[in-house]
């Protein structure tokens, strides 16, 4: 299977948009947006359905498939569970979150590979067995090795990541899914999707001084809130796209994960000509420009967006100010100016501890060079960072490029290091012997999400996020009150200054960027002699065992593990950090389930009553002794359950501990998919407030199960201890062939049975 995004491939792509794009503006009788225009050249089968935003299931054929390393071991050991011989799309496999952040770069990289070999093995040796695409340690972390790579406007990919939708920058349509999703796709099953509703985001005006893009999605967030785009592609429009670098447009359809939407896009325009020129693709360029009708929304749409986006919301660029984000959940926003009066009535603490900049979703070339561009201010002065730097390159061809263009020593010459091309500190690879167990403190970072214990596992930590230059600026005051358009710093020699706002920055280096050699593997044309490496005695991988079908009876009084209180997102479901390393270990993983919820009940996190024995114990150990005890349970969930990451392990672990239904007020996309697939029932109070009558003892029976179908409710009874019995109706979004996933056991059981 070829892995490249060839010439031949895209004109595919561009020759099924455009005879789509007519049918389907023809079908529905209007202009279309952009969203509506890729989908349509994507549907499996075009026929009259005009589909509604938000209530249809759509059939997909995707262009590609992307897994990282820690989510891509549950696909592949889930694809190999299906019995087939290859993947039938292109497909690759990035190394990226099992790397260390602990003393720089090389030297976290040795231990990490020494660390994960048995894994890296595995993992590349499936990719030579099913026809895909490996990317080593080293390369880069996905999200930027796509873009560079594969990224292409008018396409659909879908990823095993919750950031995919970063390649939007690049025009693409990019999901984020669970890993089941993904393999069912390389199994040559169409991929389905809730059609999603659509929110447009004019934006006018110009970026300009110290604001970035990353302050737009900053804005965007602070509007739409983490459950705003729930279900929805967000889709940029108008002139002020044209001031975004392309580059700039990733790190905003990258963060759109942190309001929950399905993915985020922008309409394809010179900026992206340019990244694709400089990125070794000329020839997709070309065939982007002579296929532009099809990769930008209709004219009528911008005149009048009004009537064909559900929601609205317009940014002027022009007078957007830096903002920065957090603690604790990406949608807390407030200005840079507003941000000193916050410390003090919040009160935060001020000093910052650490300033880490970087990530897929900061660490272009633009970026690199808008961050040196404020070190270097501060070297001609003669100051360091006040506090440790810590510098994580996106990619190897970034690293490579800043290190020969004098970007990384300008950010060394302030005190930085520079950690490995890999995750690192954003998902919790991170060590931090310095802080004492529950010390508060404060880091800043140009990450995405900033969930508590997110980066280095201390729920004390209290994480700001921001652009890369005002995380550099922040570095260099050591306060979070320092507000860098207004406040003076001081100088070597005594004197006191004020930083300007960074140097326009090249998107692209003028002299092209360093390509790397060796750090991809591509499937060799014969695979019947590979076998794909696994030790039957690994701690870290297993392989999976089908779950059991259901037995067609209600369940009826089962007990309540947990009743969520406030987020819990899937970081609180199943934690990454040191959790990552059991990632293709479902048995040994499942220690880790629900250990970051806070229990409505007791308000401990992480644990509840054992009612075998009154017991306070963790979710982990007493879901196993229900599971001895062929004992099925409930969890239940306040708003947004589920909310973050792609990891269908936040699934899979409570269902092989025995959960039979997660009752929430309301679900995140991708967690309510990987629930569905792994067949727990997934379910919402018809009524919000019921959430308040479930008490510690209860039981729950959740009835006439043999007839649950498509838009009708299930029934509910809440047996509280006291005798007394309350009887609620639960909404949930499963279509007929969803019903099918539970009732088999699975979605996988589903497709082996085929
Ligand atoms: C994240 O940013 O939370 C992760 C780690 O990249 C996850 C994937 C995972 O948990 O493996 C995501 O965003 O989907
Ligand atoms: Fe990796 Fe963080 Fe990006 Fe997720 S958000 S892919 S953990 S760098």
């Amino acid at each position: 299977m070829e892995t490249d995004t060839t010439s031949e491939l895209v004109s595919n792509v561009y020759l099924k948009l455009k005879e789509n794009i007519v049918k389907y503006r023809n079908i529905v009788g209007r202009p279309l947006t952009l969203t509506e225009k890729i989908l349509s050249g994507h549907f499996n089968n075009i026929d009259e359905t005009v589909y509604s935003g938000g209530k249809d299931y759509v059939f997909l054929k995707p262009d590609r498939v992307a897994l990282q390393d820690v989510t891509g071991q549950m696909v592949m050991l889930q694809f190999m569970q299906a019995g087939l011989k290859q993947t039938s799309l292109p497909t690759t496999v990035h190394c990226d979150h099992l790397i260390r952040a602990e003393v720089q770069g090389d030297i976290d990289m040795k231990v990490s590979l020494d660390e994960n070999s048995e894994v890296f093995k595995f993992l590349q040796s499936a990719c030579a067995k099913y026809g895909c695409g490996f990317w080593k340690p080293g390369a880069g972390i996905i999200h930027q090795v796509v873009l560079e790579n594969y990224a292409f406007p008018g396409g659909l990919m879908i990823g095993t990541d919750s950031h995919t939708p970063n390649a939007g920058g690049l025009g693409m349509i990019a999901i984020g899914v669970g890993g089941l999703d993904a393999a069912e796709t390389m199994a040559g099953m169409p991929w389905e999707l809730l059609y999603p509703k659509r929110i447009g985001v004019k934006l006018t005006g110009e970026l300009n001084g110290w604001t970035a893009p990353k302050d737009i999605i900053l804005k965007v967030a602070d509007e739409l809130t983490v459950s705003g785009g729930t279900n929805a592609i967000v889709e940029y429009f108008g002139p002020g796209t044209k001031s975004i670098s392309c580059t700039g447009k990733a790190t905003i359809t990258n963060m759109g994960a942190e309001i929950g939407a399905t993915c985020s896009l922008f309409p394809y325009d010179e900026r992206m000509e340019t990244y694709l020129k400089y990125t070794n693709r000329e020839n997709i360029a070309e065939l982007a420009n002579q296929n532009k009708e099809s990769l930008v929304a209709d004219s009528e749409v911008e005149n009048n967006p009004e009537k064909f986006f559900d929601r609205v919301i317009e940014i002027n660029l022009s007078t957007l100010e830096p903002h920065i984000v957090g603690p604790h959940t990406p949608d807390l926003a407030r200005t840079i100016s507003e941000l000193s009066d916050d410390v003090v009535s919040k009160d935060y603490v001020d000093p910052i501890s650490v300033a880490l900049m970087g990530s897929c979703t900061n660490s272009s070339y633009e970026d690199m060079s808008r961050a040196a561009s404020i070190a270097e201010q501060a070297k001609a002065k003669g100051i360091k960072a006040k506090i440790p730097l810590l510098v994580t390159p996106g990619s190897e061809q970034i690293r490579g490029t800043i290190e020969r263009d004098g970007q990384m020593d300008s950010l060394k010459d302030i005190g930085a290091t520079v950690l490995a091309n890999a995750c690192g500190p954003c998902i919790g690879q991170w060590n931090r012997p310095e802080l004492e167990n529950d010390q508060q403190n404060t880091i800043v970072t140009t990450f995405n999400r900033n969930f508590p214990g997110r980066n280095d596992g201390r729920r004390n930590t209290l994480n700001f996020i921001g652009s890369p230059e005002m995380i550099i600026a922040l570095a260099l005051g050591g306060k979070l009150s320092f507000n860098p358009l207004k406040d003076d710093l001081i100088a070597s020699d005594g004197t006191k200054f004020k930083l300007e706002p960074p140097k326009p920055a090249p998107e692209v280096p003028e002299e092209g960027f360093m390509r790397p050699d060796g750090i991809f593997v591509a499937p060799p044309s014969n695979s019947d002699d590979v076998e794909v490496i696994i030790d039957p005695n690994s701690k870290r991988l297993q392989r999976l065992e089908p779950f059991p079908k259901w037995d067609g009876k209600d369940f009826e009084d089962i007990p309540i593990m947990v009743k969520a209180k406030g987020k819990c997102t899937t970081d609180h479901i199943s934690p990454a950090g040191a959790w990552l390393s059991l990632r293709g270990h479902l048995n040994n993983l499942s220690d880790n389930m629900l250990l970051g919820a806070v229990n409505a009940f007791n308000d401990k996190v992480g644990e509840g009553k054992n009612i075998l024995n009154n017991n306070i114990e963790s979710f982990s150990s007493i879901a196993r002794q229900y599971k001895e005890n062929q004992m099925r349970w409930v969890i239940i969930g306040d708003k947004n359950y589920g909310e973050g990451s792609s990891r269908e392990h936040a699934a899979m672990t409570p269902r092989f501990l025995g959960c039979a239904a997660v009752i929430t007020k309301s679900l995140a996309r991708i967690h309510e998919t990987n629930l569905k697939k792994q067949g727990i029932l997934a379910l919402t109070f018809s009524n919000p407030d019921d959430y308040e009558k479930i008490l510690e003892d209860d039981k729950i029976s959740l009835l006439d199960l043999k007839n649950i179908q498509p838009d009708k409710q299930v029934k509910c009874v809440i047996s509280h201890s006291d005798g007394i019995k309350d009887e609620i109706m639960l909404n949930h979004s499963y279509n007929q062939a969803q019903i099918e996933w539970f009732k088999a056991g699975s979605a996988l059981n589903v497709l082996r049975n085929r």
